[in-house]
């Protein structure tokens, strides 16, 4: 017995892991094991015999089983040992730099617009960007033989044979959509009208599709001198320059009378653009007072309302705002070039907070 003992006693203080320890304990007290069989002797036996046998066979299994446990929680002790020792973190490294996407930034210009016409009482009026040519051109006093109408220009959709609806084309400026909340709400009205609009040209500072604001207020006696006000709020809002200047310059646009062209304050030295400071001025915008002939064409008296009207490119002050050279960037660029002109990525968002207001 004592043999027995020392036998598994010497293989449970040497087994190397829980295998090694749950085979022993098979061998040794399992069902089949030897102890298990010397326990089944015990009934052959004398009670004399079994009087003395019984009892050091149990005690046996009871110091067979401990050592099985004591065994079995120092080799888990050990190997957490070993985990701690070898699975270690170190929490002082720098972190990897995460993936952020970015607000692209003719949106954010887009909203930072909205936000300050918002504040002088302009709601934003959207549409659609395929419309027929009466709304893109008829209606805004674009005559048939205009340029501007001609296919080098202007992507028409294609139409079937035999499809008799009139001709759809790609909205060449937000116009349409003025037209169109005109003949809804009627007067008076002031709305901004941003969005994407599309001209077939491709170059260093045109793309084939660039984003428009433009703006429209009727009341019975709205001026020129409301516009240029509204104007120089947003450009001082825009850029976050207090008292910023503007230059009225005489044009023309079909949809206008008068028209002007709105210039604003700029200095150009060694070869940096500074806006709202120096001798220099940067054409932003053109603007008018709306045509009788638009008025009407949007269902709205021209002898009870008038107004005034102006557009901008949203890609271009952007350019501006932020010093980016190449109108492409916007649309052909990597997330570097954003962040490099200062755009914001999703995790800093800065709704409206470039403003300086
Ligand atoms: C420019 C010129 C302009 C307008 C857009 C407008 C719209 C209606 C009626 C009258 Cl519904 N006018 N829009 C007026 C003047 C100029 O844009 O050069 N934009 C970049």
């Amino acid at each position: 017995m004592d043999d027995l003992k020392q036998k598994y006693l010497t293989r449970i203080a040497g087994a190397e892991d829980e295998n090694a320890l749950e085979a022993i304990r098979v061998e040794a007290v399992g069902k089949k094991g030897e102890i298990s069989l010397k326990m089944r002797e015990l009934g052959r036996m004398t009670p004399e015999e079994r009087q003395v046998a019984g009892p050091a066979l149990n005690a046996l299994k009871n110091e067979i089983n401990s050592a099985l446990a004591a065994r079995k929680a120092g080799l888990a002790d050990a190997a957490l040992d070993e985990r701690l020792r070898t699975e270690w973190l170190d929490v002082t490294l720098p972190v990897r730099a995460s993936r952020a996407g970015t607000i692209h930034p003719v949106s954010q210009v887009t909203e930072e617009v909205t936000a300050i016409f918002g504040e002088m009482g302009f709601s934003v009026a959207e549409g659609p960007r395929i419309d027929t040519d009466w709304y893109n051109f008829d209606a805004l006093n674009i005559p048939g033989h205009h340029p501007a109408r001609a296919e080098m220009d202007t992507f028409y959709m294609a139409r079937a044979e035999g499809d008799n609806r009139p001709p759809h084309v790609l909205r060449t400026h937000t116009s349409p959509v003025q037209i169109r909340t005109m003949e809804e709400r009627g007067a008076p009205l002031r709305i901004i009208c941003p969005g994407g609009v599309y001209r077939a040209d491709y170059d260093q500072t045109h793309t084939p599709m660039f984003h428009q604001v433009e703006g429209l207020a009727i009341d019975k006696d709205i001026s020129m001198a409301n516009l240029k006000w509204v104007l120089e709020e947003f450009f001082s809002a825009f850029f976050g320059i207090e008292g910023i200047r503007t230059r009225f310059r005489a044009s023309h646009f079909p949809f206008t009378e008068p028209s002007a062209e709105v210039d604003i304050q700029c200095s150009w030295i060694d070869g940096q653009l500074r806006i709202g400071e120096g001798d220099d001025w940067m054409e932003v915008l053109g603007s008018g007072m709306v045509h009788p002939k638009v008025l009407k064409a949007g269902g709205i008296d021209p002898d009870e309302w008038q107004g005034f009207a102006f557009g901008m490119g949203i890609d271009r002050i952007a350019m501006l705002k932020y010093g980016v050279p190449d109108l492409r960037a916007f649309f052909d660029s990597d997330l570097r070039w954003l962040r490099h002109y200062g755009f914001a990525s999703l995790d800093q968002p800065t709704l409206h907070g470039g403003l300086n207001r």
